[in-house]
């Protein structure tokens, strides 16, 4: 069995981070080891949410790691907290990338041209570093505009996408993909560069009108469960942006559905026989 270690924070109440990667890769079959980085009592859409910063933990529980001879498949991280944590976990990093660990960055920090509460232009730049050490990231626009220095754009092409693909190759990893890629007039998906190959993926299907807090991590975990699972990069992204847009559509059918997150626990079984 193949086992991943997925490092975010864990907001108790909120559908988010942990709470989807944990059962997300796990009903696609990997073991999932958990390194929470902060532990809040929700998420930050909630308003008066606490927040317990875990850094001091993240050193003691990987060398204890270490001294288990533990090893991972994967490496999968999501919103982190603080700009010394990104250095912490370069290091985890180093320290645990294997001939065949896939180390997967998901640099979670901005949305709809706006930076999330308690991150700043440093905590960006170091995520723009951290991206340089994985083999996939997969930044929203938003994300990779303030990485990569670029103008944050809502009306865009594909030329605009392309450019932001290229400086995103220049931080590093091997395989950038952009999410939230709107290329035709109601559709939305993805677009991924492979630099080894030269070649760009593009993914659209239908774009619904409607905005959940954490449908990137549920993408971002599909994908990461999918990999392991043997999917190709591609089909990996394009199974997981499926399976969010349709988890969005269930979510959106619940008469009781909760404002702050999506109904993935009505959708997993399908997503077991996705293809
Ligand atoms: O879904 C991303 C995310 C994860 N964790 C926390 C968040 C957010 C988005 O705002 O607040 C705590």
């Amino acid at each position: 069995m193949k086992r991943v270690l997925t490092i975010q924070d864990i907001s108790c109440l909120g559908k988010c981070s942990l709470t989807i990667a944990l059962p997300v890769i796990s009903a696609l079959g990997s073991e999932t080891v958990i390194l929470p980085t902060a532990v809040l009592s929700t998420h930050t859409m909630f308003r008066n949410f606490t927040c317990k910063d875990l850094s001091d933990q993240i050193r003691p529980i990987a060398d204890h790691w270490k001294s288990e001879g533990v090893a991972f498949d994967a490496i999968y991280t999501g919103y982190l907290g603080t700009v010394e944590q990104i250095d912490q976990i370069k290091e985890l990093f180093r320290s645990f990338r294997g001939e065949n660990t896939t180390i997967i960055v998901d640099p979670v920090m901005a949305d709809n041209g706006k930076l999330y509460p308690a991150f700043d232009m440093d905590y960006v730049k170091k995520n723009a570093r951290l991206c340089g050490e994985a083999d996939i990231i997969m930044p929203n626009i938003t994300e990779a505009a303030l990485m990569t220095g670029m103008e944050y754009r809502e009306e865009y092409d594909e030329a605009y996408i392309k450019e932001l693909l290229a400086r995103l190759n220049e931080l590093g990893a091997g395989i950038s993909v952009l999410t939230g890629v709107s290329l035709e007039k109601g559709k939305t998906g993805v677009m991924g560069y492979e630099r080894g190959t030269g070649e760009y993926y593009v993914y659209q299907n239908r774009r619904i009108d409607a905005a959940y807090h954490g449908t990137g991590d549920l993408f971002s975990s599909t994908c990461v469960g999918e990999i392991m699972r043997g999917k190709d990069w591609r089909d990996a992204m394009r199974i997981a942006a499926d399976y969010t847009a349709h988890t969005i559509e269930v979510t959106l059918g619940n008469p009781d559905k909760p404002w702050y997150g999506v109904d993935f626990e009505a959708t997993i079984p399908e997503l077991i026989g996705m293809e």
